[in-house]
């Protein structure tokens, strides 16, 4: 298979409400919207990096550069049989994580529309269903907080997660866990504290929660681990995970016992395949994250987290929860019991429509083979 045609949009949707974590505010999602096309079928890409470089050294201009520039050029001289193939190509770039994994993503729900079988089929998952977690941004304060998470409770997510900072810690912790003993409960603190915090983060121990997510720098293993040895609750490692070495690094080192999996964030979906297997192998649980995604890139950690070793509930809620209409129909739904169906259509599942996408489009370029 020859790739004949690729497209790169930059697209605009308003959240329903703005999302605060340590490192900022979004009142947007703004992507670049990878497809692919051979023999008169399309595949569809979401790229996760944002307008600026905050969770990540990526922006949407580094990605449409590198995508542009260096990506799809070497996609276009691929005879590609499996998708499998598409990661290695790009190897040769360095970092750029979240543009390969678009236009790998891509490739991917192509190969799976062709096939016309569900992109989950195509990575070696399962249909059914998976369990849907929630991740609640920093709030004005505990009662602010608690209503978030009465509501969400209420709508039946399996966990919550709460975004913590410096000063913004202990007390919303202590708040939520006294009105919901039981409740599956962890923190992402998406960064924001070094070492020198480390008694704030004992003080977080004694909550009973599933885990700490990231708490420490952004690139950082060591100092988790250091800290690790000084806490009962498991780390999880986000942002420091950026493939199959960190994570088997920093399970060696004893720096997390869980991993976020964002195919985004690790180069694709062959890259999360392979830290799931190999988390899996190690007794290690992993679980999908989320980044705001559209309805496209929220299929996408659908299908992902059907994959052996994802035994926890993902970041991936539904898409009322982020848009006032979603660009996929029907839009991704959350049962009362928690539970997200895994779509069966071919690739990704649900309809992309196409006139709301035309709508949130700010631009557009089309590339082809020279
Ligand atoms: O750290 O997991 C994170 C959103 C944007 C950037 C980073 C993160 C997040 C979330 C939201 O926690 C997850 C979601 O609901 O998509
Ligand atoms: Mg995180």
């Amino acid at each position: 298979m020859k790739i004949e045609r690729v497209e790169l949009r930059r697209v605009s949707l308003p959240l329903r409400r703005p999302f605060q974590t340590s490192f900022g505010t979004s009142t947007r999602k703004e992507f670049v919207l990878v497809s692919v096309w051979a023999g008169g079928q399309a595949g569809h890409g979401e790229c996760v990096a944002d307008l600026r470089p905050d969770y990540s050294p990526e922006t949407n201009e580094t990605a449409h550069h590198v995508l542009r520039d260096y990506l799809v050029p070497a996609l276009f001289a691929l005879a590609l049989e499996r998708p499998e193939e598409v990661a290695p190509a790009f190897a040769w770039v360095r970092g750029h994580a979240m543009a390969k994994a678009a236009l790998e993503m891509a490739v991917w729900d192509l190969c799976a529309r062709r096939g016309g079988v569900p992109l989950h089929r195509l990575l070696g998952g399962r249909g059914g269903t998976v369990a849907a977690g929630v991740s609640i941004g920093l709030q004005a304060g505990p009662d602010a907080l608690l209503e978030r998470v009465e509501e969400e409770v209420a709508a039946g997510y399996r966990r919550v997660k709460i975004k913590i900072a410096p000063g913004r810690d202990v007390a919303l912790v202590r708040a939520v866990r006294e009105r919901y003993p039981e409740l599956p409960l962890m923190v992402d603190a998406n960064s924001a504290y070094t070492l020198a915090d480390a008694g704030v983060l004992e003080a977080l121990d004694g909550f009973g929660l599933t885990m700490i997510e990231q708490p420490l720098g952004w690139d950082d293993l060591v100092d988790h681990a250091t800290l690790q040895r000084r806490l009962r609750t498991p780390l999880c490692l986000d942002e420091s995970i950026h493939g199959l070495e960190h994570a088997r690094q920093a399970l060696d080192i004893g720096a997390a016992r869980v991993i976020n999996v964002k195919a985004g964030r690790v180069g694709g979906f062959l890259a999360s395949r392979q830290i799931s297997a190999h988390c899996a192998a190690r007794g290690v649980p992993v679980w999908c994250g989320g980044m705001l995604e559209s309805g496209i890139g929220r299929l996408a950690n659908v299908h992902l987290q059907t994959l052996p070793g994802f035994t926890l509930p993902g970041d991936t809620a539904a898409s009322q929860r982020y848009f006032e209409e979603d660009l996929i129909e029907p839009p991704v739904t959350v049962s009362s019991a928690g539970l997200i169906t895994v779509p069966e259509g071919p690739g990704l599942g649900h309809e992309i429509v196409w006139p709301r996408v035309d709508r949130a489009t700010l631009a557009r370029e089309e590339l082809r083979p020279r």
